[in-house]
């Protein structure tokens, strides 16, 4: 060990102990740099207690884990997670990827200076400037795009690396200059924020706690389901829902795990793993549902009062006498006049018609049964239609709003209580699904609402011609289809001018014309709420830990820096620090809440944490249907959306694409029979334990801890001549990538996995061939039916040893 980590180690021990009571004597060291010490002597006999400053690993996996750092000199020097309050469940404790954030913060390739691009665009080349050059350029772009194009060229990219009050600052400037091009839905939730709320009404959202139940209530339930939902995966940290999985297991209901892996959450509970081809979920629903209906298990009277569409009884006048309802498609009376048994399920799912038949048995005879959904399943081309599917089994149970159920979306997440910096208004209405971006870039003009999911608009008025990219990997690597973003971006004339904001050279800065390196939230004061965990509300405010290297700035800084070149400084400061901005946010939002302590005693603390009661979605509505509607046009459930009907009318689909008014299973692009013989497998992505999406993918230790490996059943590797750990090379219709062999029956034959997030690493002048294992290398630019969104876990491909 050597002298410095002795030291740490050491000091570590002291401050821990004296952590609280040192940060509350000493409040203002959680604002400026930390002091040398507090008493001023060195280390070499009284070792100097460390400076503990509070802060947040701020990625978006949702746990905002909190980060103890402890400071010498201005430096930090160790790292520890959540060790305070309540023992018994309120830590967000760091999971492996926060730990190793010291790796990120001093890594050697951290942007140093803002640059201007020299090369082609994704080329990566680019020269030196001054932050007053980078500020009048960018200015001056800015200014030219709204003159010549107009604000609706103006776009801010989805970008979802930081959460904190104080950051995304791009709006409330381009507000200040008659506002820019909106976006709606997220790269998450896309096919399920478009499909939900037909079902269950307007508000429905993923992340509204009204329509989902905490994953606590299932400890009261006899059988969970989940449907491509793994929390060891994507809800790790301490105050995640990993942690309420955990105690459900322990509760000792039988869980069903249905996923086209066995993932994390299962991993060791291989008996939980029902292993399902990717992209059917609604295909085994169907057949349940036959079952149910079959053996006149549903729940008539419920579907009666709750709900639309079931059958004839509660059809809509304008679908009655057509056998349009729900019964009519299951039992092969209606649409397609094909009866859903698990015989027809089993081999477009691979799972055999018994076992559909036992599952439909335990759902009969559940007392609670807990429904719940991931994203990854509507994370496809026909998840508008699974996501509101997989709904459709506590519906026929009349499973919702009782203890130990849910309504088959992802577990509730409490909301934050924190504000933000105000945005101002935005004048411009015209809004674009936020997966659109690059056809609004290449063919703006030709987008319509109809076709493309415009909204606020029939139609674009001018295609994007300037991009802010903060905090985002999006231009690229998390989007799809990176050789065909490669040739958009080469024509000069369309986008014309794009700004990256990071703090490492990411594979979508490569496109940059302008870009800028960052502050870390550990270099500058920071706030932020909880993230998703579902049983607290909290907010962490703290640091500067230490400062940032080289000449990188706050975003705070560069936004009001361009705002001072375009005299719009003080309308965008309105003469505040960002440190005065998060002070007046804390105020605000404490004297909002009531419960949250006074500013100082939060800045003495660093962070605060609330316990909250977990909630049983949609118990209101199904306490009191009169009182509490849904927002839909019945105020019902509604399994037959007569308003689908109505908007389906109106849209032009592309060729295959289909939109029902209820919740078939269609088996979308490049889903189920899409398999051709140059592309003989179905492929998926999912969300992988050493990243989140890209983040932390430049932490060497955590890629060598959890490698970027290609999933496949020993069946279709044998076939193959792959052994485990050999390099594959994997091609679908749009690229090629190479990565390593995970020869594994922990996936189902016929579909092979890979964890999305890898760096993109390819010779784009040259071959493209992706050497980093990055998934949107392969995956195509096809955005979805209804929702317009991002349906790439929809994909067909082949695997050949390299
Ligand atoms: N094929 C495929 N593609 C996917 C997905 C998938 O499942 N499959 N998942 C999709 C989903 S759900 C999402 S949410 C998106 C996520 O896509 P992104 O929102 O692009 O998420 P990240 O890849 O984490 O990129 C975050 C970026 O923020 C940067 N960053 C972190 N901290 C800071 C900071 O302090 N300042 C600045 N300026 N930058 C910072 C990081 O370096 C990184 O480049 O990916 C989507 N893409
Ligand atoms: N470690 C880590 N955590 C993360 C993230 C991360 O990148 N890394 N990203 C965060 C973000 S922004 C988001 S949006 C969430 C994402 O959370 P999710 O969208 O839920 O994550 P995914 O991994 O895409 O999908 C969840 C599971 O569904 C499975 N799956 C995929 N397709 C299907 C299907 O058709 N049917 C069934 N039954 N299962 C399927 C996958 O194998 C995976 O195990 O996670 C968050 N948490
Ligand atoms: S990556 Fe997520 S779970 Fe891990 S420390 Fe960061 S916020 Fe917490
Ligand atoms: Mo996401």
């Amino acid at each position: 060990m050597n002298e410095a980590a002795t030291l740490s180690r050491r000091t570590f021990v002291k401050g821990s102990l004296a952590g609280l009571a040192l940060a509350g004597a000493a409040g203002s060291a959680l604002y400026g740099c930390a002091p040398k010490s507090e008493d001023g002597a060195k280390d070499g006999g009284a070792a100097a207690a460390d400076e503990i400053v509070y802060s947040q690993c701020v990625v978006n996996c949702g746990g905002s884990c909190l980060l103890r750092w402890h400071v010498q000199d201005g430096k930090i020097v160790y790292a520890e997670t959540d060790n305070v309050g309540d023992a018994a469940g309120l830590q967000a404790r760091a999971c492996l990827r926060g730990r190793t954030i010291r790796r990120w913060i001093n890594s050697p390739d951290r942007l140093m200076k803002p640059m201007k691009r020299e090369g082609k665009r994704g080329e990566g080349k680019f020269k030196e400037i001054s932050w007053d050059e980078a500020y009048q350029g960018i200015a001056d772009a800015l200014k030219n795009t709204i003159d010549q194009y107009g604000n609706e060229a103006v776009y801010m990219n989805y970008g979802s690396g930081v959460s904190s009050a104080t950051s995304r600052l791009f709006p409330r400037l381009a507000n200040l200059m008659g506002g820019y091009l909106k976006s709606y839905a997220d790269y998450s939730t896309n096919m399920m924020q478009s499909g939900m709320p037909y079902t269950y009404g307007d508000k429905c959202n993923p992340y509204d706690s009204v329509y989902a139940s905490s994953m606590s209530e299932a400890e009261k339930s006899d059988l969970v389901i989940m449907f491509g939902n793994s929390p060891a995966d994507t809800r790790m940290g301490g105050a995640n829902i990993v942690y309420d999985f955990a105690k459900v297991r322990e509760a000792g209901a039988k869980i069903v795990n249905i996923d086209y892996r066995l993932n994390e959450t299962s991993s060791g509970h291989p008996d939980e793993w029902l292993p399902i081809r990717t992209g059917t979920d609604a295909a085994l629903v169907n057949a349940i549902a036959h079952e149910l209906i079959a053996n006149d298990q549903v729940d008539k009277e419920f579907l009666d009062k709750y709900c639309v569409g079931y059958d004839e009884d509660t059809m809509p006048e304008s679908a009655k006498g057509q056998n349009k309802s729900y019964k009519d498609y299951i039992m092969g009376t209606g649409y397609d006049m094909v009866e859903k048994t698990p015989e027809w399920a089993a081999p477009i799912t691979q799972i055999p018609a018994d076992r559909i038949r036992q599952l439909a048995a335990d759902i009969a005879a559940a007392k609670a049964l807990f429904v719940v959904q991931g994203w990854g399943p509507q994370r496809h081309n026909n998840g508008e239609n699974t996501s509101r599917a997989i709904c459709m089994l506590p519906i026929l149970t009349g499973m919702i709003g009782k203890p130990g159920t849910n309504t088959g979306m992802r577990e509730a997440e409490p909301g934050g209580i924190l504000g933000s910096m105000p945005k101002g208004e935005n004048p411009v209405k015209t809004a674009i699904n936020c997966y659109q971006w690059l056809n609004a870039a290449d063919h703006g003009e030709q987008m319509t609402a109809a076709k493309d999911g415009v909204r606020g608009a029939d139609k674009l008025s001018t295609g994007i011609k300037f991009l802010w990219n903060y905090g985002g990997n999006c231009i690229s690597n998390q989007h799809s289809d990176i050789n065909l973003v490669y040739d958009v971006l080469q024509d000069e004339s369309k986008l014309e001018c794009i700004v990256v904001i990071d703090t490492v050279m990411t594979d979508s800065a490569k496109y940059a014309d302008y870009l800028l390196p960052d502050a870390m939230r550990a270099e500058q004061m920071h706030m932020a709420a909880n993230g998703y965990a579902e049983y607290y509300n909290g907010v962490v405010v703290g640091g500067p830990a230490q400062d940032a290297p080289g000449d990188a700035q706050k975003e705070y800084d560069i936004v009001s820096g361009i705002a001072d070149k375009l005299g719009l400084k003080d309308d965008f400061t309105e003469g505040k620090t960002q440190e005065q901005w998060i002070e007046e946010i804390y105020k605000k939002s404490a004297e909002k809440d009531g419960n949250m302590p006074s500013w100082d005693e939060i800045k003495a603390q660093g962070h605060y944490k609330r316990e909250l009661e977990p909630v049983i979605g949609l118990a209101d509505f199904v306490a009191d249907p009169a009182k509490n509607p849904l927002e839909t046009p019945s105020g019902k459930i509604e399994i037959y959306a007569e308003r689908l009907a109505e908007n389906a009318a109106k849209l032009e689909l592309a060729e295959g694409d289909v939109v029902t008014p209820i919740p078939v299973f269609d088996p979308g692009y490049l889903g189920y029979g899409s398999t051709t013989d140059e592309f003989p497998l179905y492929a998926s992505g999912f969300h992988y334990k050493s990243r989140t999406h890209s983040s932390y993918g430049g932490v060497e230790e955590l890629n060598q801890a959890c490698r970027q490996q290609i999933w496949i059943n020993d069946l279709d590797a044998q076939e193959r001549g792959i052994g485990n750990g050999d390099k594959c090379s994997v091609k679908s219709p749009v690229g090629e990538m190479l990565i390593e062999a995970k020869v594994t029956p922990r996936i189902i034959p016929g579909t092979v996995g890979i964890p999305q997030g890898a760096w993109h690493d390819a010779d784009m002048a040259g071959d493209r061939i992706d050497k980093g294992g990055c998934i949107n290398t392969i995956t195509p630019y096809h955005p979805s039916p209804l929702a317009k969104g991002n349906g790439v876990h929809s994909l067909i491909v082949q695997v050949a040893k390299a």
